[in-house]
């Protein structure tokens, strides 16, 4: 994001666990602050360092460490990028239960100390069920060997849930056990094009009801997002026939066990879709072929990338009910015109994209420049609207450095005074991921 810069002198790269808990236990006997680094691919600046803390990269402990074909448990280094993870199942026959747009650099270990959520959760959940076990280093070297491949263990507190969206600021996860699915035999996708964003809604439940248990993703994408992922070559761009007359875009994505059973139910679907007397949706554009499939999946993961081409991005990553996605996206761009901020040499675009399955909307600002005049008209604005539908702060990307000062919209002051709690229990002398998740005091 280019938003935080530390003055970081040492980046240490260690190669085994035991190494990590040699490094730890000497920070924390000088109390020298330690960022643990994964994919370093977060949008909230969580494994950035803020001063001068050492950088702990994982990115040497990258092997896999077993997997059980049978059971679908793999047991991994925290180094491990997930599409190599994804690429060494396969021919196994499974899949990760998390993908998202990074997934060519992002780690493991950085996917589960931040909870990525990503495009898969709507089927496969959170990481917070997926996730067997983790070992963990303690900031004072002590190693925490959880790494259990057991799908059911009721002993007690689960302190694995603990360090699973912690981002580093509890201890420094080396490796990580996970349960891997079974590969889909067929996946599908289509975009569809819809006249209002009123519709999504209604194309949401009608979808779930017809596609039922082979509905994977229902991603949603509004058309200053497309626009502004064809404009910088992400995915294939639809005729200008079927763009016509969109105001927003759905993804939807099916997998399952038989293709023809998964076919003549998305073709039924889209049957259905196009011929109802009125129609939720324009058009729709099934993928004809795997090189498609991808394309059409580029629009919707090339956003971000998109954004970042075309200025500097103010993220937000909220979660609000499904209703008031379109008025989040209208409210804040009409604020901002309000406030005389909508012109070329400040903001360019608002937009809005995200997870409807998941509730979870990405509202992206995008800006010349970082300016202070934009970044005082946007906060604390969006935190309250989000606080007044009683969303969350940030859904799915963290806290990181970005937040501290917004994590009470979304956690009660009980909440926080338990976070800390915790915090001094695990890292008392505050080395570990200094000034993220929590504000210091
Ligand atoms: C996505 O869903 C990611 O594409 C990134 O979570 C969202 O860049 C963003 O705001
Ligand atoms: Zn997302």
């Amino acid at each position: 994001m280019g938003r935080f810069r530390g003055r970081s002198t040492t980046v240490l790269k260690p190669k085994s666990t035991h190494q990590v808990s040699q490094i730890m236990k000497w920070c924390y006997d000088k109390r020298i602050g330690v960022v643990p680094q994964g994919g370093n691919t977060g949008l909230v600046g969580g494994s950035v360092p803020i001063n001068d803390e050492v950088v702990l990269s994982l990115s040497n402990m990258n092997n896999v460490r077993s997997f059980d074909p049978i059971s679908g448990i793999l047991v991994a280094d925290a180094g491990c990028i997930l599409q190599s993870l994804t690429d060494y199942v396969a021919p196994y026959n499974h899949i990760m239960p998390i993908d998202l747009g990074a997934k060519g650099s992002c780690q493991i270990g950085g996917n589960v100390a931040t909870n990525a959520g990503g495009l898969r959760l709507l089927r496969y959940g959170s990481l917070h069920g997926t996730v067997l076990g983790l070992e963990v280093v303690l900031p004072d070297g002590t190693i925490l060997d959880q790494l259990t491949t057991l799908r059911k263990d009721n002993t007690g507190y689960d302190l694995k849930q603990l360090f699973i969206g912690a981002e580093g600021t509890l201890g420094v996860i080396t490796g990580v056990s996970i349960l891997t699915p079974p590969a889909p035999q067929a996946s599908n996708n289509v975009i569809l094009a819809l006249p209002s964003f009123n519709n999504v809604l209604p194309l949401y439940q009608t979808v779930k009801r017809q596609l039922s248990e082979i509905l994977s993703a229902f991603e949603f994408i509004d058309r200053t997002s497309y626009d502004l992922a064809v404009k910088h070559g992400q995915g294939r761009a639809l005729s200008d026939d079927e763009v016509a007359g969109a105001e927003c875009f759905v993804l939807i994505e099916t997998s399952g066990g038989r293709r023809e059973h998964d076919e003549e139910k998305l073709s039924d679907l889209l049957g259905n879709l196009l011929e109802a007397d009125k129609p939720l949706v324009n058009t729709g554009v099934l993928a004809q072929s795997p090189a498609q499939f991808s394309s059409l999946w580029a629009l919707r993961e090339g956003v971000t990338e998109a954004v970042s081409k075309e200025g500097k991005a103010y993220k937000y990553d909220i979660s609000v009910p499904l209703s008031s996605f379109k008025d989040v996206v209208d409210g804040t761009r009409e604020h901002l015109r309000a406030k005389g901020l909508l012109h070329d040499k400040a903001v360019k675009h608002v937009l809005g994209y995200g997870h409807v399955g998941d509730g979870n909307l990405h509202l992206n600002i995008v800006a010349d420049a970082y300016l202070p005049e934009i970044q005082d008209a946007l906060e604390p604005y969006v935190y309250e609207v989000v606080a007044s539908h009683r969303g969350s702060v940030s859904a799915e990307h963290g806290i990181g450095a970005m937040k501290t000062h917004a994590l009470h919209y979304s956690k009660s002051p009980v909440s926080i005074a338990l976070m800390k709690k915790i915090k001094e229990i695990f890292d008392p002398r505050g080395i570990m991921n200094p000034g993220k998740v929590l504000e210091h005091d």
